[in-house]
Order: C-alpha cells, then structure tokens, then sequence
C-alpha cells in the first residue's frame, strides 16, 4: 500500500544508497534501530565498481549484510518496494545517475547530496522530476529526517545529537530550512520548546533547489500528524513570498513560525553572499529584513530576532495545547544508543584487556618505532642488523662492539657448505619442487641440540659449571658420569688439526673488544682436556658463540644478572644460529631453482639394507646388495 503524497516517509520506506557511503548507511541504521523500525530503512546499495557483494554493517549491536548492486537497475528489480533513492553521486556524474533513477516508476523521492551541481543540470533534472511526480530533494543537502521514520543520510548528525534532540520518536512540528547545519539546530530548538520535531528537511542552499519551501510547507499542512510549521528561509531569492502568499491565500492554515536569516546583512557596505550558492540578495526584496515583514504582515509567527525564535515557538505550542490541537504523548523510555567500540574508546567510555601484548615494536602511529626507536632514526644512526636485533630482541641499544659482534655471528654462522643437516634438506625439498619456504623450514627443522642448535645448552652447561665452582676436570667427569654430550663440543670434520677459523675469529673477536671473557676461558680449558681425548672434540662454532654470549650479557653492563640468564633460558642464541644459517638455506635454495635440480633420490649402494631375519641370523648385507627375505 503505498503512502499518501504528502508523506513521502514512512515507518516502512526503504530506500536505495547510490555511492559507496558506509558511515552514512551505518547512521541510517543506527536511526532505524533506535526508531525501533522493523526492517532496516536501507534496502542495498548501489556502487557501479566492485561487482555484487555484500557489507557489514550493525544493527543495533548484532551485524548484517547489506546488499551491493553494480546497477540501479539491478537494486530496483530486487527491491521493488524501495521508493527512496539517496544519492551520494559526485557532483560530476549526478545527472546522468538520477536521470536514470528517473526513468524507474517505483522511486517516487531523491535526495540529491552533491554541492556544485551545474544548474542548468539542476534545472532539467528538476524539470524531469516534476513531469514524472517525484520528489527531489537537494542538491547541496544532507537530506531531511522524519523520527520514528527515516533519515536521509548523514542527516543529524551523531547518534547522540539524534538522541538528545530527540528524533527517535514524533513530536508536532513539521520544518523546513535550506541549511543542514542548521537543521540541526532547528532539531535542537524544536526539541526544548515543543512536544519534539514531526519532519524536517533540509531543501539544500542552491539557487534551485530541486522541491521549495512551499511545496514541503503544503506537505506538512495536508499531512495530519503534523500540527504546526517552521520555516527557516534566508538572504537570497524569492520562495518565503511564496510561503507568506500561501498562508494569506488560506492554503496553509496550520500556524506557521518562520524567520529569515541574514538580516545582518545590512550592516556591511558591500553585497553579502553568505555561504550557499543561493544566499545572496539580488534585489531588496531578496533581503532578509524584506521578507521577515511580507511573513509578517502575511500572519505567519515571526520574531524580532532569531535568538526570540524559540520562546515564540513555544508560545505557539503552548497555545496549540491548550486548544488541544497537540495532546502530549508520554515520553517514550530513551533508547540505549549503540556506539561504536573505537569511538566508545576514543571518548574514554570503555576499557578491555588486549588478547596480547607487545613491548617490542609500535606500528600504530606515523612512523615505525623499534623498542621506541624510530625507523628514520635507525638509518641517521646507521645502526646496522646487530643495532636492528638488539632493539627487536633485547629491547634495547647495545654497544658498538656488541652490536659488531652480534653481526660477525650471523655472518659466521651463515653457511658451512651442502653437506651440513639442515642444507642438505633444504635442498632435498627443493628439488622435491616445493617453494622457498617449505625449503626453508625443512633446513630449520634440522636445528637442534647435534646440529646448529647447540647455543643455548653450551650457555647453559659451561656457565652453570664456571658458577659451581667445578674444575674442568671435574666439570668433564661428571658429564660423563651422567653419560651426557658437552653441548658446544666436537665437531664432525674440525679438530685440533684443522681448526675451525669461524671460532678462532670470534673468540679474538671477544678477548679484544668484551671487558671479561671468563666463561670463555672456562671452555677452552675444558676443549684442552676433551681434546687430549680425541682430537675432534674441540669447542666448536655453537659452543664458542654461546660461552661469548654468556660473557656479553654478564660482562657488557646492559643486562642484569637475571636477564642474562632469562636470555639463555628463553632460546636466545639459538636464535642467532637460525637467523644467521637462514641466509645460506636460502642461497642452497636458490642455488637448485638456478639450476634446474630435477628430484634427489638417494642411491641404493649409499644404504646398507638389512632384512630383519638376515639381522637376527647374523647374516651381513653389503651396501647395495639385494638381500631375499625368507629365501630358501
Ligand atoms: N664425544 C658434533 O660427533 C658431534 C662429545 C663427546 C663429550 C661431546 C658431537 C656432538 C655436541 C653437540 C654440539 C654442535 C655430533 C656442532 C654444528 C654446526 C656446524 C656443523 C658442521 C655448521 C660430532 C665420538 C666420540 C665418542 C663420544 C665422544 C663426541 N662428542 N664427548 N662431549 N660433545 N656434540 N653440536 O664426530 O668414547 O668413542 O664413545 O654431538 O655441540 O652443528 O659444520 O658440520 O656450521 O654447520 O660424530 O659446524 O660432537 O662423534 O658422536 O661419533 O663421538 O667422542 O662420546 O666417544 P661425531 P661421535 P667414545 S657444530
């Protein structure tokens, strides 16, 4: 059943967005909801880039989808029951967009939102709409609002403005003004001085408006819920005559309240053009002051000066009561406003603990900080990866040679050729064509307690001895007591006699630029003995590293004591390890993609099957030999 022409929203309009305006669809249905409408006033949107999709939007404090149409054409056959477009086109592209809204025969109003819509497109459109009987509204308008109904837009403004103003709920008086900014006041006024505000709308500031002052001024005389106006006109252009002949030829009868702004501007020497297009007096009838006495003299309620405009209203309210034309309906409970969880946490309003917290690294403001340290400033300061991990891990600046050395670490521990675990698998995976990645961490996995992964322990062993107060010797002793390897000790192809230049060159590193190496100097002492043993069990590049570690964080001043233990607890210098070999797992990666490795299979006379029965007869295979199980 559709609306009498005088009401052209209703608790039941829904309406077409044209344009991609989700604040404005959100307050839309924030509108609705505190309205207590039963269906959202949006239907869909329609958005010409981007294809059909769907967005999220609130209603009240659950979500729900609202649907995207790349054609009107498409959003009308869908909704056939919307009869309100709101237009949110640029000022460039809106006539062509609501002359096509024009050729469909369900929409019966349009808000038109852009400013600086050429008029002569103004003044055809206006031309179409009249012959096709739709109401346009605008341009250069936030739209209008009826409470309890429908808001056009942005109209109002926030939610809490709509609430204390309350539009929520019908009052009496039926408005009309050509400024959305002072609408809003309006709503204001008209709340503190009446029963509340039965419809408004803002006609837009445009020397032609798409519908006048008089035709929403009839609207609101044959409209029966409304029982009293107010219009607020200004400098510039003819149309409050119009309104005063109207109420003097008898075709408004309901009171009428109205003041025309601009009547400052007489005081200045020159022409005034205020700040819309139209508000600027081309003759002296187009004053304010002119205009004030025709509504004057014509019967309609106008005061001497704007600042009366409210005690005027309320007289005429007042007298509307007590002839029982307005009877006051009892107040309605005022809705709980569902606000926005960031703009509830801008205004202070509510608190939640994080899910997580993190002290490292803050991406949140203009600039990258790293433990505080700008990213502009890491690169002034030139301080380097070892500067860079030691923010990022340590959160702090470390010194000079500490951050040199952190950096001789993850250049040392970069690469040891293929043959290494965790090179090996990388390049394995990557012949099995799998992405750099899965290559990667494959070679990670590796890392462990026999290869790479040695740090931590090393730290652990040698500094916990040296603070026990044991001797190498009995340091050694127990460990095998226990039957336990030294973390830190041995390696598969260096030795005594072919030592390891990656650990001479840190250590002289360490004895030249750190204030103390004692744990150091512990585990050469206990190399000298495991050495005496076998000639391979030298301290080796993971042991030599975490030992230096142990004496960086003890001796460098920048940590205390139970940090520097934290550090090794927590996986810290294996970390090194990881960092620094993820360079040369990267380049063996590479390094099979270059060249096209086709799929490794490792060769048969490399693996010495033994079948289970061969094994408990005793009988030996030879590498590569076939070996028949339960042959005769
Ligand atoms: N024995 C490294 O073993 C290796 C002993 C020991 C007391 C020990 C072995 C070990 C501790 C873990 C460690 C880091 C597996 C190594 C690295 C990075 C790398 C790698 C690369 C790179 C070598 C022979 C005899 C046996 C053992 C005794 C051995 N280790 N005793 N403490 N630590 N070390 N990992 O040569 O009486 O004959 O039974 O696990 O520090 O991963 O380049 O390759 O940059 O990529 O296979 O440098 O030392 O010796 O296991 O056959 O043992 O020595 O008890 O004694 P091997 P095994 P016995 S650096």
């Amino acid at each position: 059943e559709s609306a009498p022409w005088y009401s052209p929203f209703t608790a039941n309009t829904r309406a077409i967005v044209y344009g991609m305006q989700p604040r404005a669809v959100q307050g839309m249905l924030d509108f609705d909801f505190i309205c207590k409408r039963k269906v959202p006033s949006v239907a869909c949107m329609v958005y010409p880039f981007g294809g059909n999709h769907v967005q999220k939007f609130y209603w009240g404090t659950q979500e729900t989808l609202l649907p995207v149409f790349a054609s009107l054409k498409e959003a009308a056959k869908r909704f056939p029951d919307a009869d309100v477009v709101v237009n949110f086109a640029s000022c460039r592209s809106v006539f062509e967009s609501t002359k096509e809204m024009l050729q469909y025969p369900q929409i019966r109003t349009i808000a038109i939102i852009a400013e600086g819509v050429p008029e002569r497109h103004t003044r055809k459109l206006i031309d179409m709409s009249q012959k096709a009987s739709v109401t346009l509204i605008g341009p250069a308008t936030v739209g209008g609002i009826k409470p309890g109904c429908f808001k056009i837009g942005n109209t109002g403004g926030m939610m809490d403005n709509i609430a204390s103003s309350k539009l929520y709920r019908p009052g009496s008086v039926a408005y009309v003004s050509k400024s959305g900014g002072m609408s809003n006041e309006l709503n204001n006024i008209v709340a503190r001085t009446t029963d509340g505000v039965y419809e408004g709308v803002a006609i837009g500031g445009d020397r032609y408006p798409g519908t006048t002052f008089l035709d929403h001024m009839l609207r609101y005389e044959a409209d029966p819920g409304c029982k009293m106006l107010l219009l607020l006109g200004e400098v510039g252009g003819v149309e409050e005559y119009k309104v005063a002949e109207a109420v003097r030829n008898k075709k408004i009868t309901k009171p009428v309240v109205a003041w025309c702004i601009g009547t400052c501007a007489g005081m200045f020497e020159t022409e005034v053009q205020f700040g819309h297009a139209g508000a600027l007096a081309n003759s002296d009838s187009e004053t304010a002051e002119a205009k004030n006495a025709s509504m004057r003299a014509a019967g309609i309620h106008v005061p001497d000066t704007f600042e009366a405009l409210p005690a005027l209203l309320n007289q005429v309210y007042s007298e509307l009561v007590q002839q029982s034309i307005i009877v006051p309906k009892p107040e309605p409970e005022a809705p709980k406003i569902p606000i926005d969880y960031a703009w509830a946490q801008e205004l202070g309003l509510v608190r939640k603990p994080a899910s997580f917290v993190s002290t490292i690294c803050d991406d949140r403001g203009q600039e990258l900080l790293y433990a505080g340290m700008r990213i502009s400033d890491v690169f002034k300061e030139d301080i380097g990866i070892g500067g860079v991990l030691s923010l990022l891990w340590f959160k702090r600046r470390l010194p000079d040679y500490a951050c040199k050395f952190i950096e001789m670490v993850l250049m040392l521990t970069a690469d040891h050729g293929p043959a290494v675990s965790g090179a090996h698998n990388t390049i394995v995976t990557a012949r099995a064509g799998k992405d750099l990645i899965s290559s990667l961490c494959s070679g990670l996995l590796t890392i462990g307690d026999r290869f790479g992964g040695a740090l931590d322990g090393a730290a652990d062993l040698f500094s916990g001895a040296y603070d026990k107060g044991l001797t190498p010797r009995e340091f050694v002793d127990s460990m095998r007591k226990q039957n336990k390897l030294i973390l830190g000790i041995g390696h598969k192809i260096k030795s005594r006699t072919n030592p390891d230049l990656r650990v001479t060159i840190i250590t002289e590193f360490a004895r030249n630029n750190f204030p103390a190496t004692p744990t150091l100097d512990y585990a050469l002492a206990v190399e000298s003995i495991t050495t005496a043993k076998k000639d391979n069990l030298i301290l080796n590049v993971d042991g030599a590293i975490g030992v230096l570690f142990v004496d960086l964080l003890r001796h460098s001043g920048a940590f205390s004591r139970e940090e520097a233990e934290e550090y090794a607890r927590i996986g810290t210098l294996n970390g090194l390890f990881v960092l620094g070999r993820s360079i040369g797992f990267i380049g063996h990666y590479l390094d099979q993609k270059r060249l096209k490795q086709g799929l490794y299979r490792h060769p048969w006379d490399d693996i010495s099957y033994l079948n289970p029965a061969a094994v408990q007869g005793g009988m030996s295979a030879t590498k590569g030999d076939r070996v028949q199980v339960g042959a005769a």
